[in-house]
């Protein structure tokens, strides 16, 4: 089922004509009632009435993360704060949080952009979502939530955490949907096989997103839950969770083309690369008039895919992102992406699907290690199987990585959980 066949099926030149007129519109917007926006023009002489085609937006500089620092919290919001009526928030690592407004309109969009991609991702009216994200200031809880509403699921904001409960909950709801990041899903799998009620749990689709996961993840938790895992993306600069989303083929996400210009560049040069080229995505928001983001670079690594999708829609998508490019690590001159160890990791038998890894430095010399947990217990105090279990993950890993790395062997059930965006990776080179 296609929610919105009239954009999702247009032909390339209808969806770039609408691209075309949003984007003027948002242009003149965002330059008569941002000030930043204002100047950034002014200083290249950029004259939005004079926009003719999608490209002439290349004429001005992105938009980083530090302006919306520097503009905390409402000095990028485009219209006054009383048409305001939501606004969220992402916490970050460091500093002040990123903040975002909406307008009802916005809102609206919002909702009508996840209904797209839920719809896709096969959940129908007569669901009923479990939505085990975190309620609160992150956007993809209420995101979602309304999205599903809108289509007739039934939501049940259970929220993050508690996670003996979120089972019982999921059984004797008749949970048929999950939406969750896909390492608390991990978790909750785990929970629900420990409690021995996985045969009498219904779900059938899962809404993962907000944080990588590979395809061998994906596939571990198809097999345990025994559902479709389907992913979403977005951020929260430009809406949260919408711009892109997995149809049932899960041959990359659909984006959302009539809300968001999507380019992709190359991260040091910032030069804009042909569809097809991995790079960093750069985002345009063609609907959100609260907070119109022009040329955001989101440092989420993926490509774009123009081939036509099995499933009818003619939108582009993005395949599933590589990483972020301030998540790479360098080992000794060599580029790594945590998800290429995760790659390498599982699916391996003997170990389980939680990961650590820790980088280090020693007389100069990065050192990583990976960490992972035995399934058997008993395997830790056999001496031939764990060299056997080592040399084969360490192998696989200087398949994909072309590193060296060394693998720790842990207890069953004592790597830590997560219930929201996992944190793999402790880098403790600059302490
Ligand atoms: O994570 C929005 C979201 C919520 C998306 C729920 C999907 C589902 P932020 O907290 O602002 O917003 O984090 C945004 O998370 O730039 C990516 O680095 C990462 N991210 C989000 N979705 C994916 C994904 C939400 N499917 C940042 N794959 C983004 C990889 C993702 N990374």
């Amino acid at each position: 089922m296609i929610w919105n066949p009239g954009i999702e099926q247009a032909d390339r030149e209808t969806i770039r004509s609408i691209q075309l007129q949003k984007l003027k519109r948002i242009l003149i917007h965002a330059r008569d009632n941002v000030p930043f926006y204002r100047e950034k023009m002014a200083r290249v002489g950029f004259i939005p009435e004079d926009v003719t085609r999608l490209e002439d937006i290349q004429k001005l500089d992105f938009t980083v993360k530090t302006d919306l620092r520097d503009h905390y919290p409402y000095g990028l919001f485009a219209v006054p704060m009383e048409d305001i009526v939501r606004i969220h928030a992402s916490s970050g690592t460091t500093g002040k949080p990123i903040v975002a407004g909406y307008t009802r309109e916005d809102l609206d969009v919002w909702s009508e952009c996840i209904a797209r991609l839920v719809t896709a991702a096969g959940a129908r009216k007569g669901d009923i979502a479990q939505i085990s994200f975190g309620y609160g200031l992150f956007t993809g809880a209420l995101g979602l939530h309304y999205g599903l509403e809108k289509i007739g699921a039934a939501v049940v904001p259970v929220s993050s955490g508690n996670t003996v409960r979120q089972v019982q909950l999921m059984r004797d709801f008749g949970a048929t949907v999950l939406v969750a990041t896909p390492s608390y899903a991990m978790y909750l799998a785990e929970a629900a096989e420990k409690a021995g009620a996985m045969q009498d749990i219904k779900l059938r689709v899962g809404l993962f997103g907000a944080e990588g996961s590979t395809e061998e993840m994906r596939a571990e938790l198809e097999r345990r839950w025994g559902i479709i895992a389907t992913e979403n993306y977005g951020l929260t600069e430009v809406m949260g969770p919408g711009v892109s989303g997995e149809c049932e083929y899960k041959k990359g996400m659909h984006i959302n083309e009539d809300h968001f210009l999507c380019e992709i560049i190359d991260p040091q040069t910032g030069e804009v690369l042909p569809d097809g080229a991995e790079g960093e995505m750069v985002i345009t928001t063609l609907s959100k008039f609260a907070m119109p983001m022009i040329r955001y670079r989101t440092r989420d690594i993926t490509r774009i895919i123009t081939e036509p999708c099995e499933c009818g829609r003619t939108t582009l998508r993005m395949e599933k992102c590589k990483g972020r490019s301030d998540d790479m690590l360098i080992i000794r001159g060599v580029n790594v992406f945590p998800s290429q160890i995760e790659s390498a990791l599982l699916g391996v038998t003997g170990i389980g699907p939680h990961y650590e890894i820790v980088v280090t430095r020693e007389n100069y010399m990065d050192k990583i290690e990976v960490r992972v947990e035995l399934t058997d217990e008993e395997n830790l105090d056999n001496f031939a199987e764990l060299e056997r279990l080592r040399n084969h993950i360490a192998g696989r890993i200087r398949a994909i990585c072309q590193l060296d790395m060394a693998i720790r062997f842990v207890s069953p059930n004592t790597l830590k959980r997560f219930e929201g965006k996992a944190r793999r990776v402790t880098d403790l080179r600059n302490q």
